[in-house]
């Protein structure tokens, strides 16, 4: 409505178009600056496309929930530039204009959009959340990866044998390198990956898979997945562990599952048979100021 001590204001809508026209051309010029990732997968590590079971699902409420996020922004902004442009004050102007408020349409369209949105987010994490990382499956192909302060064993269960791992010597490249431990996983199989940490918090994290779970001493956490695209990751403990931390690093092959068991049999002829169970662990170094003496646990 229009102040009675306002003079008549030329038309909004040059304006709008005005700042309609910058703001696209700031919004793709911002996208052309990030044009080394994938558009489609939200910036994601280009690598996760297909990796595991899990992967495109993510990428998709990933992508889904900013592309909902930035159309509630540009709504917002727009018609926020519009009223700061529209109706500002004028030359000729005298006095405040009519104040507006409680407009009921505008405060129920403020209150029930926040809630479709929040409530349609919610839903949609925990239905992924069942499908990924609550799956409970029993898998085709147990592995066992146990980190340590500064490396990881890798015990691969269903095959009775197991990798020790030693710490990497960084050389000062981004990559983990040879010697680094390796963890084979059969593509297109059903994985059960249970996590577990022989000292002090540490996670296990393949920036491709799109996952990261902690590895908390004495509980043990499982993934279940598929690796769906044979290759090589790279992985790295993602929880802050002590001084070698940032060299806590592993390398991932995919590969085919004959690859798999031909490898799983190299540790077997090697020796390396049976796993590195919770022998090695060094929990038993805390004490528990709260366990009663003659108690089990
Ligand atoms: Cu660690």
């Amino acid at each position: 409505m229009d102040s009675p001590n306002q003079s008549a204001r030329r038309s909004p809508k040059a304006w709008a178009k005005k700042v309609g026209v910058a703001g696209a051309l700031a919004s793709s010029a911002l996208l052309a600056g990030c044009s080394n990732g994938a558009p489609e997968l939200g910036y994601l590590p280009a690598a996760s496309k297909g990796a595991t079971s899990h992967t495109d699902a993510y990428t998709a409420l990933w992508t889904g929930g900013w592309i909902a996020a930035l159309a509630v922004g540009a709504i917002t902004w727009g018609l926020m530039l519009f009223c700061i442009v529209a109706y500002r004050r004028r030359k000729n102007d005298r006095g405040l204009p009519v104040q507006l408020q409680y407009n009921m349409p505008v405060e129920i369209m403020y209150t029930v959009i926040p809630i479709i949105l929040v409530v349609g987010f919610f839903f949609h994490n925990m239905a992924l959340f069942d499908e990924t990382t609550n799956d409970k499956t029993p898998g085709e192909e147990k592995i066992e990866v146990v980190g340590k302060q500064w490396a990881w064993d890798f015990n691969y269960t269903s095959q009775d044998v197991h990798y020790a791992g030693v710490q990497v010597n960084l050389d000062g490249t981004e990559k983990p390198g040879e010697e680094a431990p390796t963890l084979y996983l059969p593509a297109n199989t059903d994985l059960e990956i249970q996590l577990r940490s022989r000292d002090v918090i540490h996670s296990f994290w393949v920036p491709a898979f799109l996952e990261k779970r902690d590895m908390t001493p004495g509980r043990v956490e499982t993934l279940h997945l598929k690796a769906l695209k044979e290759g090589e990751y790279l992985g790295k403990c993602a929880e802050l562990c002590g001084e070698f931390h940032s060299e806590m690093l592993f390398n991932v092959k995919v590969v085919s599952k004959d690859e798999y068991l031909a490898y799983t049999n190299e540790l077997r002829e090697q020796g390396n048979t049976g796993v590195l169970g919770e022998e090695f662990d060094r929990t038993h170094w805390y004490s528990n100021p709260y366990q009663k003496e003659g108690a089990d646990k």
